[in-house]
């Protein structure tokens, strides 16, 4: 097994800024203040098994291993704006299914009308990115037809080109679309199978030079729940990050231009998504935006019994927990209600 090596930061529980912080004492993870990370978890696994320890920033930053220091700088280079939105603070991405079944509002915003009035509705409430998907990557759900999933979407993106002042997304798994979706404005790809999906998307994204968001998941929808399996999910999502960096890179996608997702859900029991969720911050120091997905989803249902519509007070606390290991990109359905909860939690 070829060996991971990990910084997890890890916040102190007061997260007020006084204004007076002292930096030194602090890890800027992506180049930003707040959240205030003063400590990290160096994790180390190999084929004899998993060590960690805990350093305090100062330790971290006189630890003489050359490949520690090259993660902490990867960690705290300040990100680029992508798609001209900077990180200075969480960024929203309001999601626009345009689908008969996507699981939390399928069939509401089918057609190009409902749509396009969701998108704009979704911008007021502050979204700063919207994001449309015409097929549904729901546990179990079937692939659909390439022609059928550009019917849906490529309408949507020409009417918001114009109408919408925000910057759009594709979310699809196919390089015909990406490269349509792209011809009509959208200036982000979203992809659920971090390029994998169709051989071509990695040569169609490195042409766009837009930037892509590489989701993790274990497994196709058809069959991702039926029993995934991993030896540390979150290392594991961790080395799959690395191979597609690598990957990209080597099809000309500029490290960049990639934002990371763990893809809560995707080919993962509830104790894989809550795991992940405690652990997002180790994803930083990859060098990426991270982003999360968290909106609606079953975990929350599993742990409350709240049907998928009922979710927003868990979905909530699921976007304070990435605000709170500094993910930069959340994917939300409600976008009101989560520019409130960042809001007080900013403040
Ligand atoms: N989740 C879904 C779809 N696309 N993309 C990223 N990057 N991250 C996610 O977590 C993610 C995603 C599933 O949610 P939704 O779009 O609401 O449902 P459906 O796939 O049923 O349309």
């Amino acid at each position: 097994m070829e060996e991971t090596l990990a910084i997890r930061p890890i916040a102190e529980l007061d997260n007020g800024d006084t204004g007076g912080r002292d930096r030194a004492r602090c890890l800027a993870v992506g180049g930003r203040g707040k959240p205030w990370f003063t400590a990290a978890e160096i994790i180390a696994r190999d084929r004899h098994g998993t060590t960690r320890r805990r350093l305090s920033a100062p330790q971290l930053r006189a630890d003489p291993d050359p490949r520690l220091a090259e993660l902490l700088a990867e960690l705290e280079r300040p990100r680029p704006a992508v798609a001209g939105l900077s990180f200075d603070a969480p960024r929203i991405m309001g999601i626009v299914n345009v689908t008969p079944d996507s699981f939390a509002d399928g069939g509401r915003y089918f057609d190009t009308a409902a749509a396009v009035d969701h998108a704009l509705r979704l911008e007021a409430e502050g979204a700063d990115i919207l994001d449309i998907g015409g097929e549904s990557t729901r546990p179990g759900a079937a692939d659909i037809d390439v022609e059928e999933e550009c019917r849906r979407v490529l309408p949507v993106i020409e009417a918001l080109r114009t109408q919408a002042r925000i910057p759009l997304s594709i979310d699809t798994r196919h390089s015909e679309v990406m490269r349509r979706a792209a011809a009509a404005g959208a200036r982000l790809v979203n992809d659920v199978s971090a390029l994998r999906h169709d051989p071509s998307s990695l040569a169609t994204v490195a042409q766009t030079g837009a930037p892509v968001v590489l989701m993790h998941a274990q497994g196709d929808p058809a069959t991702m729940q039926d029993a995934p399996r991993y030896a540390d999910v979150v290392l594991d999502v961790y080395d799959f990050f690395r191979e597609r960096i690598a990957a990209s890179e080597a099809a000309g996608i500029p490290r960049n231009r990639l934002i990371l997702d763990p893809g809560i859900g995707f080919g993962k029991t509830l104790a894989h998504n809550l795991a992940l969720l405690a652990a997002l911050s180790i994803f930083h120091a990859l060098g990426c935006v991270v982003m999360l997905g968290a909106s609606r989803k079953s975990f929350i249902g599993h742990l409350t019994g709240a049907p998928a519509a009922d979710r927003l007070p868990g979905s909530l606390a699921a976007a304070l927990i990435g605000a709170a290991q500094g993910v930069q990109i959340l994917r939300v359905h409600d976008v009101a209600a989560t520019r409130q909860a960042l809001a007080v939690w900013q403040a």
